[in-house]
Protein backbone atom coordinates (compact mmCIF):
# COMPACT_ATOMS: atom_id res chain seq x y z
CA UNK A 1 0.00 0.00 0.00
CA UNK A 2 3.07 2.64 -1.07
CA UNK A 3 1.71 6.37 -0.63
CA UNK A 4 1.38 7.85 -4.69
CA UNK A 5 1.53 11.60 -4.27
CA UNK A 6 0.61 13.69 -1.91
CA UNK A 7 0.25 16.62 -4.32
CA UNK A 8 -3.34 17.35 -3.39
CA UNK A 9 -2.52 18.26 0.30
CA UNK A 10 0.46 20.42 -0.60
CA UNK A 11 -1.75 22.79 -2.97
CA UNK A 12 -4.56 22.82 0.07
CA UNK A 13 -1.58 23.33 2.18
CA UNK A 14 -0.17 26.34 0.22
CA UNK A 15 -3.77 27.93 0.08
CA UNK A 16 -3.95 27.13 3.84
CA UNK A 17 -0.57 28.65 5.30
CA UNK A 18 -2.15 32.29 3.41
CA UNK A 19 -6.20 31.63 5.56
CA UNK A 20 -5.19 29.89 8.38
CA UNK A 21 -1.63 30.35 10.59
CA UNK A 22 0.32 27.54 10.12
CA UNK A 23 -2.10 26.12 7.87
CA UNK A 24 -3.65 24.19 10.75
CA UNK A 25 -5.81 24.57 13.52
CA UNK A 26 -3.73 22.92 15.91
CA UNK A 27 0.25 23.17 15.96
CA UNK A 28 0.80 19.36 15.92
CA UNK A 29 -0.74 19.09 13.24
CA UNK A 30 1.18 20.82 11.20
CA UNK A 31 3.60 17.66 10.99
CA UNK A 32 6.51 20.08 11.65
CA UNK A 33 7.95 17.55 14.75
CA UNK A 34 8.85 14.85 11.61
CA UNK A 35 10.51 17.23 9.27
CA UNK A 36 7.25 17.24 6.66
CA UNK A 37 7.28 20.32 5.07
CA UNK A 38 3.24 20.36 4.89
CA UNK A 39 0.89 18.01 6.52
CA UNK A 40 -1.81 15.90 5.22
CA UNK A 41 -5.08 17.09 4.60
CA UNK A 42 -7.15 13.86 5.22
CA UNK A 43 -10.14 13.21 3.66
CA UNK A 44 -12.44 10.42 4.95
CA UNK A 45 -11.87 7.34 7.96
CA UNK A 46 -13.68 4.29 7.87
CA UNK A 47 -12.86 1.96 10.96
CA UNK A 48 -9.01 2.09 11.23
CA UNK A 49 -8.53 3.29 7.49
CA UNK A 50 -8.15 7.02 6.68
CA UNK A 51 -7.82 8.50 3.21
CA UNK A 52 -5.89 11.94 2.16
CA UNK A 53 -7.40 14.65 0.28
CA UNK A 54 -4.80 12.51 -2.51
CA UNK A 55 -6.75 9.24 -1.88
CA UNK A 56 -4.09 7.22 -0.36
CA UNK A 57 -5.33 4.99 1.99
CA UNK A 58 -3.52 5.03 5.35
CA UNK A 59 -3.54 2.25 8.50
CA UNK A 60 -4.52 4.79 10.87
CA UNK A 61 -2.91 4.91 14.75
CA UNK A 62 -3.54 8.71 15.57
CA UNK A 63 -7.22 8.20 15.33
CA UNK A 64 -7.65 12.36 15.95
CA UNK A 65 -5.62 11.95 18.83
CA UNK A 66 -7.85 9.45 21.16
CA UNK A 67 -11.62 10.63 21.04
CA UNK A 68 -12.47 7.51 18.20
CA UNK A 69 -11.91 4.35 20.73
CA UNK A 70 -14.25 2.83 17.93
CA UNK A 71 -12.89 3.96 14.76
CA UNK A 72 -13.77 6.78 12.21
CA UNK A 73 -17.46 6.80 11.44
CA UNK A 74 -18.45 4.15 13.59
CA UNK A 75 -22.29 2.92 12.33
CA UNK A 76 -23.90 3.27 15.58
CA UNK A 77 -21.92 6.46 16.45
CA UNK A 78 -23.38 8.17 12.91
CA UNK A 79 -26.36 6.70 13.44
CA UNK A 80 -26.75 8.33 16.92
CA UNK A 81 -25.41 11.76 15.47
CA UNK A 82 -27.59 11.98 12.49
CA UNK A 83 -30.48 11.03 14.53
CA UNK A 84 -29.95 13.56 17.05
CA UNK A 85 -29.00 16.25 14.17
CA UNK A 86 -32.77 15.63 12.77
CA UNK A 87 -34.37 17.07 16.18
CA UNK A 88 -32.04 20.47 16.21
CA UNK A 89 -27.93 20.79 16.71
CA UNK A 90 -27.84 23.01 20.05
CA UNK A 91 -30.52 24.51 22.00
CA UNK A 92 -28.69 26.45 24.85
CA UNK A 93 -31.24 24.44 26.98
CA UNK A 94 -31.10 21.21 29.25
CA UNK A 95 -31.87 18.49 27.54
CA UNK A 96 -32.55 14.27 28.44
CA UNK A 97 -29.51 13.26 26.60
CA UNK A 98 -27.10 15.48 28.37
CA UNK A 99 -28.54 13.76 31.72
CA UNK A 100 -28.08 10.53 30.02
CA UNK A 101 -24.38 11.02 29.13
CA UNK A 102 -24.09 12.55 32.43
CA UNK A 103 -25.53 9.31 34.43
CA UNK A 104 -23.05 7.37 32.54
CA UNK A 105 -20.13 9.12 33.31
CA UNK A 106 -21.02 9.29 37.52
CA UNK A 107 -21.68 5.43 36.76
CA UNK A 108 -18.44 4.90 35.42
CA UNK A 109 -15.87 6.82 36.60
CA UNK A 110 -15.61 5.96 40.69
CA UNK A 111 -14.76 9.37 41.86
CA UNK A 112 -17.43 11.81 40.12
CA UNK A 113 -20.50 12.36 42.06
CA UNK A 114 -21.23 15.05 39.66
CA UNK A 115 -20.25 16.13 36.34
CA UNK A 116 -20.54 19.36 34.02
CA UNK A 117 -20.04 18.93 30.28
CA UNK A 118 -17.51 21.59 28.50
CA UNK A 119 -16.13 21.91 24.78
CA UNK A 120 -12.60 20.88 25.46
CA UNK A 121 -10.28 19.35 27.49
CA UNK A 122 -8.29 22.69 27.72
CA UNK A 123 -12.10 23.92 29.39
CA UNK A 124 -12.39 20.70 31.77
CA UNK A 125 -9.08 21.45 33.18
CA UNK A 126 -9.21 25.61 33.73
CA UNK A 127 -12.59 25.00 35.15
CA UNK A 128 -11.43 22.24 37.24
CA UNK A 129 -8.43 24.35 38.45
CA UNK A 130 -10.77 27.19 38.97
CA UNK A 131 -12.69 25.14 41.08
CA UNK A 132 -10.10 23.72 43.09
CA UNK A 133 -8.47 27.53 44.03
CA UNK A 134 -12.18 28.79 45.15
CA UNK A 135 -12.96 25.25 46.92
CA UNK A 136 -9.77 25.61 49.31
CA UNK A 137 -9.06 29.81 48.79
CA UNK A 138 -5.86 29.29 47.97
CA UNK A 139 -3.81 29.90 44.70
CA UNK A 140 -0.72 27.10 43.95
CA UNK A 141 -1.18 24.21 41.84
CA UNK A 142 1.47 21.62 40.93
CA UNK A 143 1.71 20.56 37.41
CA UNK A 144 4.45 18.23 35.99
CA UNK A 145 6.74 18.89 33.32
CA UNK A 146 5.80 17.44 30.07
CA UNK A 147 2.09 17.36 31.32
CA UNK A 148 -0.12 18.80 29.18
CA UNK A 149 -3.83 20.08 30.16
CA UNK A 150 -4.72 21.87 27.16
CA UNK A 151 -3.47 25.76 26.69
CA UNK A 152 -5.19 27.63 29.48
CA UNK A 153 -2.80 30.62 30.41
CA UNK A 154 -2.25 29.08 33.96
CA UNK A 155 -1.32 25.55 32.58
CA UNK A 156 1.56 26.34 30.22
CA UNK A 157 4.14 26.75 32.66
CA UNK A 158 7.25 25.33 32.28
CA UNK A 159 9.74 24.16 35.05
CA UNK A 160 11.12 27.53 36.86
CA UNK A 161 15.10 26.33 38.69
CA UNK A 162 15.30 25.68 42.46
CA UNK A 163 13.20 24.19 45.12
CA UNK A 164 10.70 27.12 44.57
CA UNK A 165 10.33 25.42 40.77
CA UNK A 166 7.94 28.54 40.24
CA UNK A 167 6.18 27.90 36.76
CA UNK A 168 7.93 30.05 33.93
CA UNK A 169 5.85 30.77 30.89
CA UNK A 170 6.17 28.31 28.11
CA UNK A 171 4.55 30.66 25.52
CA UNK A 172 4.52 34.17 24.85
CA UNK A 173 1.68 35.86 25.65
CA UNK A 174 1.05 34.28 28.96
CA UNK A 175 2.17 36.88 31.62
CA UNK A 176 4.51 35.98 33.82
CA UNK A 177 1.65 36.48 36.58
CA UNK A 178 -0.75 34.60 35.33
CA UNK A 179 2.36 31.17 36.36
CA UNK A 180 3.43 32.83 38.92
CA UNK A 181 1.27 29.82 41.23
CA UNK A 182 1.72 26.74 38.79
CA UNK A 183 4.96 25.11 40.51
CA UNK A 184 6.47 22.48 38.10
CA UNK A 185 7.56 18.71 39.25
CA UNK A 186 9.02 15.92 37.89
CA UNK A 187 6.50 13.05 36.71
CA UNK A 188 7.18 9.82 39.27
CA UNK A 189 8.98 12.43 41.31
CA UNK A 190 7.14 11.76 44.87
CA UNK A 191 9.65 13.20 46.76
CA UNK A 192 9.94 16.54 44.98
CA UNK A 193 5.97 16.74 45.05
CA UNK A 194 6.33 16.37 48.97
CA UNK A 195 9.03 18.76 49.33
CA UNK A 196 7.27 21.45 47.14
CA UNK A 197 4.37 20.93 48.97
CA UNK A 198 5.83 21.17 52.33
CA UNK A 199 7.31 24.77 51.13
CA UNK A 200 4.01 25.82 49.77
CA UNK A 201 1.63 24.15 52.64
CA UNK A 202 -1.29 26.03 52.81
CA UNK A 203 -1.23 28.11 49.54
CA UNK A 204 -1.17 24.91 47.57
CA UNK A 205 -4.62 24.60 46.05
CA UNK A 206 -4.25 21.30 43.65
CA UNK A 207 -1.77 19.25 42.19
CA UNK A 208 -3.17 18.02 38.35
CA UNK A 209 -1.75 15.28 37.10
CA UNK A 210 -2.09 12.59 34.42
CA UNK A 211 -2.51 9.01 36.00
CA UNK A 212 -0.57 8.31 32.63
CA UNK A 213 1.31 10.35 30.82
CA UNK A 214 0.52 10.32 27.29
CA UNK A 215 2.06 14.27 26.29
CA UNK A 216 5.85 13.24 26.80
CA UNK A 217 4.97 9.85 25.26
CA UNK A 218 3.20 7.17 27.16
CA UNK A 219 5.00 6.97 30.65
CA UNK A 220 3.42 4.60 33.17
CA UNK A 221 3.12 5.85 37.20
CA UNK A 222 5.82 4.39 39.14
CA UNK A 223 4.47 2.11 41.72
CA UNK A 224 2.90 4.26 44.77
CA UNK A 225 3.20 7.51 42.86
CA UNK A 226 -0.84 8.37 42.54
CA UNK A 227 -0.94 7.01 46.21
CA UNK A 228 1.50 9.42 47.03
CA UNK A 229 -0.13 12.29 45.22
CA UNK A 230 -3.08 11.36 47.26
CA UNK A 231 -1.28 11.65 51.01
CA UNK A 232 0.03 14.57 50.17
CA UNK A 233 -3.68 16.33 48.71
CA UNK A 234 -5.17 14.38 52.07
CA UNK A 235 -2.14 15.90 54.39
CA UNK A 236 -1.85 19.89 52.66
CA UNK A 237 -5.88 19.75 51.88
CA UNK A 238 -5.22 20.45 48.47
CA UNK A 239 -7.24 19.30 45.93
CA UNK A 240 -6.62 16.32 43.68
CA UNK A 241 -7.24 16.64 40.00
CA UNK A 242 -6.81 13.61 37.71
CA UNK A 243 -6.71 14.57 34.01
CA UNK A 244 -8.20 11.70 31.93
CA UNK A 245 -8.73 13.11 28.97
CA UNK A 246 -6.49 10.66 27.10
CA UNK A 247 -7.17 7.90 30.19
CA UNK A 248 -10.68 7.97 30.71
CA UNK A 249 -13.13 5.25 29.32
CA UNK A 250 -9.41 4.12 27.41
CA UNK A 251 -6.92 2.11 30.31
CA UNK A 252 -10.21 1.34 31.75
CA UNK A 253 -14.40 1.93 31.29
CA UNK A 254 -13.33 3.76 34.84
CA UNK A 255 -10.09 5.46 33.66
CA UNK A 256 -7.20 5.06 35.33
CA UNK A 257 -8.59 6.46 38.71
CA UNK A 258 -9.82 2.68 38.20
CA UNK A 259 -7.03 0.95 36.69
CA UNK A 260 -4.69 2.60 39.48
CA UNK A 261 -7.47 2.16 42.16
CA UNK A 262 -6.81 5.76 43.29
CA UNK A 263 -9.08 8.74 43.69
CA UNK A 264 -8.91 11.95 42.99
CA UNK A 265 -11.25 15.00 43.86
CA UNK A 266 -11.68 15.66 40.70
CA UNK A 267 -11.22 14.46 37.16
CA UNK A 268 -11.27 15.81 33.68
CA UNK A 269 -12.20 13.91 30.73
CA UNK A 270 -12.16 14.88 27.24
CA UNK A 271 -11.91 13.04 23.75
CA UNK A 272 -13.82 9.30 24.00
CA UNK A 273 -16.09 10.91 26.13
CA UNK A 274 -17.69 13.02 22.94
CA UNK A 275 -17.33 10.26 20.84
CA UNK A 276 -15.39 12.31 18.16
CA UNK A 277 -17.51 15.47 18.62
CA UNK A 278 -16.41 18.73 20.53
CA UNK A 279 -16.91 17.78 24.18
CA UNK A 280 -15.60 17.22 27.41
CA UNK A 281 -16.13 17.16 31.15
CA UNK A 282 -15.04 17.89 34.71
CA UNK A 283 -16.54 15.98 37.96
CA UNK A 284 -15.80 14.91 40.71
CA UNK A 285 -17.00 15.62 44.26
CA UNK A 286 -20.21 17.01 44.58
CA UNK A 287 -18.91 19.25 47.94
CA UNK A 288 -16.61 20.67 45.30
CA UNK A 289 -18.92 20.58 42.26
CA UNK A 290 -21.74 22.30 44.20
CA UNK A 291 -19.82 25.64 44.36
CA UNK A 292 -19.94 26.07 40.54
CA UNK A 293 -22.55 29.00 39.75
CA UNK A 294 -25.15 28.89 39.92
CA UNK A 295 -25.84 26.89 43.26
CA UNK A 296 -22.61 28.27 44.30
CA UNK A 297 -20.38 31.43 43.05
CA UNK A 298 -17.73 29.75 40.91
CA UNK A 299 -18.21 31.10 37.32
CA UNK A 300 -18.09 28.74 34.44
CA UNK A 301 -20.14 28.79 31.58
CA UNK A 302 -20.53 28.01 28.05
CA UNK A 303 -22.55 28.15 24.34
CA UNK A 304 -22.35 24.67 23.09
CA UNK A 305 -21.67 23.26 26.35
CA UNK A 306 -23.29 19.40 26.83
CA UNK A 307 -24.18 19.83 22.84
CA UNK A 308 -27.18 16.69 22.18
CA UNK A 309 -24.95 15.91 19.21
CA UNK A 310 -21.75 15.49 21.21
CA UNK A 311 -23.94 13.84 23.57
CA UNK A 312 -24.95 11.49 20.86
CA UNK A 313 -21.61 9.96 20.10
CA UNK A 314 -20.21 9.87 23.44
CA UNK A 315 -23.12 8.01 24.85
CA UNK A 316 -23.17 5.92 21.54
CA UNK A 317 -19.25 4.94 21.98
CA UNK A 318 -19.34 4.15 25.70
CA UNK A 319 -22.49 1.99 25.03
CA UNK A 320 -19.55 0.08 22.59
CA UNK A 321 -17.33 0.01 24.95
CA UNK A 322 -19.62 -1.67 27.73
CA UNK A 323 -20.28 -4.86 25.25
CA UNK A 324 -18.81 -7.49 26.56
CA UNK A 325 -15.06 -8.26 25.72
CA UNK A 326 -14.43 -4.44 24.29
CA UNK A 327 -11.41 -4.12 27.01
CA UNK A 328 -10.22 -7.55 26.03
CA UNK A 329 -10.32 -6.93 21.94
CA UNK A 330 -8.57 -3.55 23.21
CA UNK A 331 -5.69 -5.19 24.81
CA UNK A 332 -5.28 -7.80 22.03
CA UNK A 333 -5.05 -4.99 19.26
CA UNK A 334 -2.63 -2.98 21.90
CA UNK A 335 -0.73 -5.61 22.65
CA UNK A 336 -0.08 -6.76 18.79
CA UNK A 337 0.86 -2.89 17.82
CA UNK A 338 3.34 -3.27 21.21
CA UNK A 339 5.01 -6.09 19.31
CA UNK A 340 4.98 -4.60 15.79
CA UNK A 341 6.70 -1.63 16.69
CA UNK A 342 9.55 -3.11 18.82
CA UNK A 343 12.67 -3.89 17.59
CA UNK A 344 16.07 -2.91 18.01
CA UNK A 345 16.77 1.01 19.50
CA UNK A 346 13.27 1.12 20.08
CA UNK A 347 11.49 1.14 23.60
CA UNK A 348 8.07 0.83 23.69
CA UNK A 349 5.81 1.94 26.58
CA UNK A 350 2.07 1.08 26.66
CA UNK A 351 -0.82 1.08 29.55
CA UNK A 352 -3.56 -0.67 27.76
CA UNK A 353 -4.95 1.31 24.70
CA UNK A 354 -2.18 3.95 24.79
CA UNK A 355 1.47 3.61 23.99
CA UNK A 356 4.36 4.97 22.28
CA UNK A 357 7.47 3.31 20.44
CA UNK A 358 10.55 5.68 21.81
CA UNK A 359 13.55 5.52 19.85
CA UNK A 360 15.38 5.60 22.63
CA UNK A 361 17.56 2.46 24.11
CA UNK A 362 15.10 2.84 27.27
CA UNK A 363 13.70 2.41 29.86
CA UNK A 364 11.90 5.30 29.93
CA UNK A 365 10.35 6.32 33.19
CA UNK A 366 10.30 10.23 33.43
CA UNK A 367 10.23 13.17 31.04
CA UNK A 368 14.12 13.50 31.42
CA UNK A 369 14.71 9.89 30.01
CA UNK A 370 11.85 10.50 27.43
CA UNK A 371 13.76 14.04 26.31
CA UNK A 372 16.50 11.72 25.53
CA UNK A 373 14.76 9.97 22.89
CA UNK A 374 16.15 9.86 19.19
CA UNK A 375 13.64 12.29 17.36
CA UNK A 376 15.69 12.29 14.26
CA UNK A 377 15.38 9.05 14.13
CA UNK A 378 11.54 9.05 14.91
CA UNK A 379 11.17 11.12 12.26
CA UNK A 380 12.59 8.94 9.92
CA UNK A 381 10.78 5.63 11.27
CA UNK A 382 7.79 7.90 10.66
CA UNK A 383 8.25 8.88 7.01
CA UNK A 384 9.23 5.52 6.41
CA UNK A 385 5.88 4.24 7.71
CA UNK A 386 3.84 6.73 6.12
CA UNK A 387 5.09 6.44 3.01
CA UNK A 388 4.09 2.61 3.55
CA UNK A 389 0.43 3.77 4.68
CA UNK A 390 0.78 3.60 7.92
CA UNK A 391 0.32 6.73 10.00
CA UNK A 392 1.35 7.22 13.27
CA UNK A 393 1.30 10.31 15.55
CA UNK A 394 3.71 12.99 14.08
CA UNK A 395 5.53 12.90 17.51
CA UNK A 396 7.48 11.05 19.81
CA UNK A 397 5.64 12.67 22.43
CA UNK A 398 2.25 11.57 21.52
CA UNK A 399 0.70 8.21 21.72
CA UNK A 400 -0.58 5.62 19.55
CA UNK A 401 -4.36 5.20 20.36
CA UNK A 402 -5.45 1.41 19.03
CA UNK A 403 -9.38 1.36 18.93
CA UNK A 404 -12.15 -1.49 18.38
CA UNK A 405 -12.14 -1.45 14.71
CA UNK A 406 -8.29 -2.46 13.76
CA UNK A 407 -8.02 -5.27 12.25
CA UNK A 408 -5.14 -8.19 12.04
CA UNK A 409 -4.92 -7.38 8.64
CA UNK A 410 -3.56 -3.93 9.63
CA UNK A 411 -1.52 -4.80 12.36
CA UNK A 412 0.31 -7.31 9.85
CA UNK A 413 0.21 -4.19 7.59
CA UNK A 414 2.37 -1.82 10.70
CA UNK A 415 4.17 -5.10 11.64
CA UNK A 416 5.69 -5.72 7.86
CA UNK A 417 6.71 -2.43 7.40
CA UNK A 418 7.76 -1.90 10.80
CA UNK A 419 10.24 -4.60 10.36
CA UNK A 420 11.75 -3.12 7.15
CA UNK A 421 13.21 -0.35 9.02
CA UNK A 422 14.64 -2.55 11.40
CA UNK A 423 16.10 -4.63 8.80
P1 LIG B 1 -8.26 19.71 24.06
O1 LIG B 1 -8.42 21.16 24.54
O2 LIG B 1 -7.24 19.58 22.95
O3 LIG B 1 -9.59 19.05 23.76
O4 LIG B 1 -7.70 18.87 25.33
C1 LIG B 1 -6.50 19.30 25.94
C2 LIG B 1 -5.88 18.12 26.65
C3 LIG B 1 -6.03 18.01 28.03
N1 LIG B 1 -5.50 16.99 28.72
C4 LIG B 1 -4.78 16.02 28.09
C5 LIG B 1 -4.18 14.91 28.90
C6 LIG B 1 -4.60 16.08 26.68
O5 LIG B 1 -3.85 15.12 26.07
C7 LIG B 1 -5.16 17.13 25.94
C8 LIG B 1 -4.99 17.27 24.45
N2 LIG B 1 -4.23 16.26 23.79
C9 LIG B 1 -3.54 16.66 22.58
C10 LIG B 1 -2.66 15.52 22.07
N3 LIG B 1 -1.98 14.82 23.09
C11 LIG B 1 -4.50 17.12 21.53
C12 LIG B 1 -3.94 17.25 20.14
C13 LIG B 1 -3.76 18.69 19.75
O6 LIG B 1 -3.35 19.50 20.61
O7 LIG B 1 -4.02 18.96 18.57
Amino acid sequence: MAVLTDQRSAELFEEARRLIPGGVSSPVRAMRSVGRDHPLFLARGEGGWVWDADGNRYVDWVLSWGPLIAGHAHPAVVEAVRDAAGRGTTFGAPTEIELELARAVVEAVPSVEQVRFVSSGTEAAMSAIRLARAFTGRDRIIKFAGGYHGHADALLARAGSGLATLGIPSSPGVPDAVVADTLVAEYNDLEAVRALAEHHDDELAAIIVEPVAGNMGVVAPAPGFLEGLRTVCNGTGAVLIADEVITGFRIAYGGGQERFAFRPDLTCLGKIVGGGLPAAAFGGRSDIMGLLAPDGDVYQAGTLSGNPLAMAAGLATLRLLREPGAYERLERTSAALEAALAGPGVTVNRVGAMLTAFHHPGPVRSYADASGADTARFAAFHAHMLARGISLAPSQFEAAMPSLAHTDEQLELTAAAAAEFAA
